[in-house]
């Protein structure tokens, strides 16, 4: 039988993303951008936070197990709705993330695993998918998201071509050649679908969640300096709230290994297992590690 997709979820593996729009009022995002602005407080800083870093900006982690006056966000029935019909019930959400003035380069969300040696986010359905709300519109000076639509399908090769990367002389006289020929064929290959995929500027606003596959090639929607209108304090400083959202199958288990014993230990260690999380969560049916 052919499994049920939701047409987010339809458009999410097609695309590599998805957008919701308005899930959040405009009551509901004055308030969490108040919210979101006073974490970055000096008094909210932790050992494990940055404030002004040259390359991330600042952002503060964990925020819904550090700061409980925020999780209405995560309990919102537009939002569980939007998760579940892109992840399914009993959906994982990981710790989220604040940033603020933070304009990541182009990356997929894969490349850190893959590079570590893991294949776990290979096939579609195990691969995590990256939850961003942007409390900005993307407009000039960069509040959201760029990203290459079906840039996602590329994930096989790239994780072959690592794989390949690693064979030696000292893997033997024909693995070797071997490994070199199929490095060009699939470097060719990756070429080639790489050579015809636009870049898409995901036009989202203050309120709209925007998802997308862990394997898709994306950035911050760069800051071009010209300001929004003629009126030069219109300039509204670059928020977002990220988390990782993961179906409730193996890939997550992976995923969440890798996050407590590789990338990231320090912080999902802290996180780990705080039982009011975890009990709010089990109440709206989702999970929290
Ligand atoms: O802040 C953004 O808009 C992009 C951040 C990002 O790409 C990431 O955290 O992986």
């Amino acid at each position: 039988m052919q499994e049920y997709q939701s047409l987010s979820l339809s458009r999410l593996r097609s695309d590599g993303f998805v957008s919701f729009s308005n899930i959040f009022s405009d009551t509901e995002m004055k308030k969490m951008r108040t919210q979101a602005e006073n974490l970055f407080r000096p008094e909210f800083k932790a050992a494990m936070d940055d404030d002004n870093h040259p390359l991330y900006g600042s952002h503060r982690a964990g925020i819904f197990h550090r700061f409980p006056e925020m999780r209405w966000i995560i309990t919102n029935k537009g939002m569980i709705e939007a998760l579940t019909s892109i992840a399914g019930p009993n959906y994982i959400i990981t710790p989220f993330v604040a940033h603020k003035s933070f304009y990541a380069k182009w990356h997929r969300d894969t490349d850190s695993p893959m590079k570590a040696g893991h294949n776990f986010f290979v096939p579609q359905h195990n691969r995590p998918i990256q939850i961003a709300l942007y409390l900005q519109s993307n407009k000039e000076n960069g509040g959201g998201l760029d990203i290459v639509p079906k840039s996602h399908f590329e994930v096989p090769i790239e994780v072959e071509l690592e794989k390949l990367r690693h064979t030696t002389r000292e893997d033997g006289f024909i693995a070797y050649n071997r490994a070199r020929i199929l490095y060009r064929f699939n470097y060719f290959r990756l070429k080639q679908m790489k050579s015809s995929k636009p870049v898409y500027k995901i036009p989202s606003h203050a309120g709209d969640v925007v998802a997308f596959d862990f394997g898709a090639r994306h950035r911050a929607s760069p800051d071009d300096g010209v300001p929004n209108s003629l009126d030069m304090t219109a300039k509204v400083e670059k928020i977002a709230l990220f988390f990782s959202l993961l179906p409730d199958n193996d890939g997550a288990r992976a995923y969440i290994e890798y996050l407590r014993n590789e990338k990231g230990a320090g912080h999902s260690r802290a996180f780990d297992n705080q039982q009011d999380m975890v009990q709010l969560a089990k109440i709206h049916g989702f999970q929290v590690p």
